[in-house]
């Protein structure tokens, strides 16, 4: 039995972390049985969430990150999340991922973490109860991280610019189809969902929330994936999608 050790339910999304979610869809689209537990990142091999356990009744191995989890389940289980992909669509899928998760996320880290609104509402439940100086030293370290990653150098503005040229690419990609690369879903579908969905979910306001909005194909695209792996969940867009009043 693999044990997934995500954050949970929450932010308007059935799984706060993107990798997490990554994770999971691609444990759904290989079928295979999982039991998942909400864990502190720091129990993990890498000091982040996802890990897994895989060994029996959770006693076994620990695998940390979702790239590497990946490679697990395909090793382990005989699965090619890119069956039928061309070396030059595994190399794109390859590169947005990346683009996804080592770009783009920056930009949604920034929007949720260091805009004081959506941190009051959101991150900062992770420390309810924690001295003031916890809190304070925690957003200075992901203040730093954003800015060594190096987005965080960059104004507000030019910070979304960026995260919509990812949104523009990952449309350009996608075109009319279901799936990024056809009728179905191949192992970077999960990823691009997963950030695609924290970027949109209605729980926090932001510019790069609202250009999201702007590109309809990725908004039925995540619908469509959103139903399809999470379809307990309730993904409601409503007042994303309800018009404003004058
Ligand atoms: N490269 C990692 C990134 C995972 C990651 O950034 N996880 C975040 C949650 S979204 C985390 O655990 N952060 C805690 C920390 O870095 O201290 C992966 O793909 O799994």
């Amino acid at each position: 039995m693999i044990t997934l050790y995500g954050c949970g339910e929450g932010f308007g999304l059935p799984e706060i972390s993107p990798y997490v979610t990554k994770t999971e869809v691609q444990l759904k689209m290989a079928g295979l049985a999982y039991e998942k537990r909400a864990a502190n990142p720091a129990e993990g091999p890498k000091g982040q969430v996802p890990f897994v356990d895989v060994g029996p009744l959770g006693g076994g191995v620990r695998i940390g990150d979702s790239t590497f989890i990946r490679g697990y389940i395909e090793r382990t289980h005989g699965v090619d999340f890119d069956e039928g992909l061309s070396p030059e669509q595994r190399a794109t899928a390859w590169a947005v991922e990346r683009m996804m998760e080592n770009h783009f996320a920056w930009a949604l880290c920034h929007e949720r973490w260091l805009d004081p609104v959506n941190f009051a509402k959101g991150p900062a439940h992770f420390f309810d109860g924690a001295p003031a100086a916890v809190v304070d030293g925690v957003l200075a370290e992901v203040r730093g991280n954003v800015r060594a990653g190096g987005m965080g150098r960059h104004s507000d503005l030019e910070i979304v610019a960026l995260g919509v040229r990812s949104l523009a690419a990952v449309a350009a990609i996608l075109g009319d189809r279901r799936y990024l690369f056809g009728d179905r879903p191949c192992g970077v579908d999960a990823t691009v969902f997963a950030l695609l969905a924290g970027a949109l979910t209605p729980f926090f306001e932001g510019e790069l929330r609202r250009r999201a909005e702007g590109f309809g194909t990725l908004v039925a695209y995540v619908d469509r994936l959103m139903a399809q792996f999470y379809p307990e969940f309730e993904w409601d867009l409503e007042p994303v999608r309800r018009p404003v009043a004058a």
